[in-house]
C-alpha cells in the first residue's frame, strides 16, 4: 500500500510524483520521451530501443509507451523497464472504459512494471477513481488526460473544466494538457493549484516547449524532436536547457 495522504480533498505526494520531482531536480530536466517510434518507422525493436535510452537516459526523466510500444514490444517492454531504474515508465494506453475494466487493465500495467498509467477524464469521476485506487494499491500514479493537443480536440478541450471536475472527484492531480495551447494549461493551473500538468504537443505539432513551461506545465512528453532526430542527445540536451527555468 502506498504511504498517499490527503490535503484539502487531494491526494498528495504518491510515490509515482514524488519520484518524478526527484529525478526531475536531481537530472535538471522536465523531459520525457514519447517513445512511439524511432526516426518514424513503424515498430520498435528492443535493441534499437535500448541503444536510445541508454543514449538519453542522462537527460529525460521517464518514457512514455503507448499501444504503438506495446504492439511492436510486447513483453519484452517488461525486460526495458527493468534495464533502467533511473527513469520513470509511464503506460499511455488512455483509458476509457467502465470502472471495472479501467482497474483490470490498470493492475496489468502496474504488474508489468509501469510507474504510472494514463486515462481519460471524461469517462467521469467513478472510472476516474478506480483507476486511481489500483494506482495507490500498486505504489504507482495516475495522470488523466483533460485536454488534447492535436487540431480537431475541439470537444475534449471545451470540456475541461468538466473534465477537472470529474479528477478532482476521483482525487486526481496530474493532468495532461497540451503545449500547443498555453492557455489551457494556465486554466489547469488556474483551477486546481496543486495541480501537475503533462503537456504533449512540442515541436512537431508546433508546441513551444519555454511558452509550455512559463503556463505551468511541469514535464514535458516530447517523442519525435527527439526520435526522428539524427541527433536524439543533441535534441534531447538543447529541449533540457532551454526548459529548466
Ligand atoms: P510527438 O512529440 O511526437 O508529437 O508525440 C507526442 C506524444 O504525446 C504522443 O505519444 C501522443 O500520443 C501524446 N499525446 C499528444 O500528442 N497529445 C495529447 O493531447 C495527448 C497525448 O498523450
Amino acid at each position: 500500500m502506498s504511504p498517499s495522504f490527503c490535503v484539502g480533498g487531494f491526494t498528495i505526494q504518491d510515490p509515482f510524483s514524488r519520484r518524478l520531482k526527484q529525478l526531475s531536480e536531481q537530472k535538471k530536466s522536465r523531459v520525457i520521451l514519447a517513445l512511439d517510434s524511432i526516426r518514424e518507422r513503424s515498430g520498435l525493436g528492443e535493441g534499437e530501443v535500448m541503444r536510445l535510452l541508454e543514449k538519453v537516459e542522462g537527460h529525460i526523466i521517464g518514457v512514455k509507451l503507448g499501444l504503438p510500444a506495446e504492439i511492436s514490444l510486447g513483453r519484452s517492454t517488461e525486460a526495458v523497464i527493468k534495464s533502467f531504474p533511473s527513469l520513470a515508465f509511464i503506460a499511455d494506453w488512455k483509458l476509457a472504459d467502465i470502472p471495472e475494466v479501467c482497474a483490470l487493465t490498470s493492475k496489468f500495467l502496474f504488474e508489468r512494471g509501469f510507474d504510472a498509467v494514463i486515462v481519460h477524464s471524461f469517462v467521469g469521476a467513478k472510472s476516474l477513481e478506480a483507476t486511481r485506487k489500483v494506482a495507490e494499491e500498486a505504489g504507482g500514479g495516475v495522470i488523466a488526460v483533460v485536454a488534447m493537443s492535436h487540431p480537431g480536440a475541439s470537444l475534449i478541450n471545451s470540456n475541461i473544466d468538466q473534465n477537472l471536475r470529474f479528477c478532482s472527484a476521483a482525487r486526481i492531480k496530474n493532468f495532461v494538457a497540451p503545449a500547443t495551447d498555453p492557455e489551457l494549461i494556465s486554466r489547469v493551473k488556474r483551477s486546481l493549484p496543486e495541480a501537475t500538468v503533462f503537456s504533449p504537443g512540442v515541436g512537431a505539432q508546433g508546441g513551444e516547449a519555454k511558452d509550455a513551461v512559463l503556463a505551468g506545465a511541469d514535464y514535458l512528453i516530447v517523442g519525435r524532436s527527439i526520435t526522428s532526430s539524427d541527433d536524439p542527445v543533441g535534441s534531447a540536451v538543447s529541449l533540457v536547457t532551454r526548459t529548466w527555468v
